[in-house]
């Protein structure tokens, strides 16, 4: 098989890149080594910046997000459980748009059907081949079969455990990583969320963050220790926690109910440079990862899709310079977001080793934005996206 562009991976970067390349007249096969149903049973973020909703409009796939997904103002952030909102409309100008990973995959599938794109499921030994030449290939097993796909480039679209980065020689990968010593417990209910926005808490038990996906749906975090089992979380315990940490007129109306899921993730910073080794162009987490307290996981993984999807663009009309720049141009955006993310996690949660004097910080940081109309539009400014 030939197609102009093989992408790794049918996560969000991979879709989107296929759905936008394809509405533009560029062939894509997209490679995936789960199935559909996997792929999308996975829940994960929740808030597209408003750069991502525009990304995703126009690649035709925004009709449900705008019918169903709810437009936010701003967010609350509590400190001690003394709450404090931030409202970016009237600190910025714009809104985010509340409307989970899993709906947009699912859009991007249907759209991807629509135009009979081509999404290969089960792919496995994915192994991009010749990189480095004008020639490359990819070589993956369906069905007991090894099959091949020649192409112009190569998409790494295919998440922090995929094998695009690793082709990336020693010598050229640089890796810049950290690792927080706690993880989020997540929970999905059945039930009305506990404000009309996001809360974010900060408390001395812990961080904690009240999120939703609609009117009878929220999602719930609280930050745990890494190796707390998941069986030791009992809904009733898990509800109790929250309770504690959240500002005191939500934990007296909060409505509880039986979790539908039920994770724990860990928390990693992480950039992988350069996103560009010959024809290989990484994507999405398969070149960083935040800690999700910024939620910008998914919307780096948008914007870095418009910038290669514009270099592909522009080189396939005789012009080279959006490819050259690719790994340039979305490093310096995703380095902004790394810095955001990490300093929303450092602001609010507690850590193992924090000193007396560390807390003290973190208590004043927390004052000085609940007062400071300066520090508002900076975490403003950040959470509804910078420009790309
Ligand atoms: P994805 O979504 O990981 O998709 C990659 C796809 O590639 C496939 N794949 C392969 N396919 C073929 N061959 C191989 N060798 C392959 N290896 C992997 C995988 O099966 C998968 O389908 O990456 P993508 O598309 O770049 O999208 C990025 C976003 O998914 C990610 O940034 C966010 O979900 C991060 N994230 C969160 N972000 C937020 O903003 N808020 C959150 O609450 C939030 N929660 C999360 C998250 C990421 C998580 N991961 C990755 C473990 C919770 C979790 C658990
Ligand atoms: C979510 O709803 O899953 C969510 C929202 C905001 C975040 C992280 C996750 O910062």
């Amino acid at each position: 098989m030939r197609t102009q562009v093989c992408i790794i991976g049918g996560g969000p970067s991979g879709l989107l890149l296929s759905q936008l390349l394809h509405l533009n007249g560029i062939d894509t096969v997209v490679l995936e080594q789960r199935s559909r149903d996997y792929v999308l049973s996975r829940i994960r973020a929740g808030v597209l910046e408003w750069g991502s909703v525009e990304v995703l409009r126009d690649a035709k796939v925004g009709a449900r997000m705008d019918a169903e997904g709810f437009a936010h103002d701003g967010v609350y952030l509590s400190a001690q459980n003394q709450e404090f909102h931030i409202d970016f409309k009237e600190l910025t100008g714009k809104q985010v748009m509340i409307y989970g990973q899993t709906e947009v995959t699912a859009d991007l599938y249907e759209a991807r059907e629509k135009l009979d794109g081509v999404v290969i499921h089960d792919a496995q030994g994915v192994t991009p081949n010749d990189l480095e030449t004008d020639a490359p290939y990819v070589t993956y097993i369906k069905d007991g079969t090894e099959q091949r796909i020649d192409c112009d480039f190569v998409a790494g679209c295919d998440g922090f455990h995929g094998v695009s980065r690793g082709c990336i020689p020693t010598n050229v990968l640089k890796e810049f990583e950290r690792v927080y010593p706690f993880g989020w417990l997540g929970i999905l209910s059945q039930t009305p969320p506990a404000r009309d926005e996001l809360i974010y808490a900060q408390h001395e038990r812990g961080f904690a963050l009240c999120s939703m996906r609609n009117a009878n749906l929220s999602r719930y975090y609280l930050q745990t220790p890494l190796d707390d089992p998941l069986e030791k979380w009992t809904d009733q315990k898990f509800w109790d926690e929250l309770r504690k940490r959240v500002p005191d007129e939500v934990a007296d109306t909060i409505v509880t109910g039986p979790s539908i899921e039920k994770s724990l993730a860990p928390l990693r910073s992480f950039v992988a440079e350069p996103m560009r080794w010959g024809r290989l162009f990484l994507v999405g987490d398969a070149a960083h990862i935040v800690p999700p307290t910024g939620a910008k996981g998914l919307n780096l993984a948008v914007s870095d899709v418009h910038y290669l999807y514009q270099g592909l663009l522009q080189h396939y009309g005789g012009d080279d310079d959006g490819l050259e720049l690719y790994s340039e141009r979305a490093l310096a955006r995703v380095w902004k977001s790394e810095r955001f993310s990490w300093s929303m996690t450092t602001l609010l949660h507690r850590t193992p080793d924090q000193s007396p004097f560390d807390k003290r910080i973190q208590e004043s940081e927390l004052a000085y934005l609940a007062s400071s109309r300066a520090a508002q539009t900076a975490l403003a400014e950040n959470y509804i996206g910078l420009p790309f």
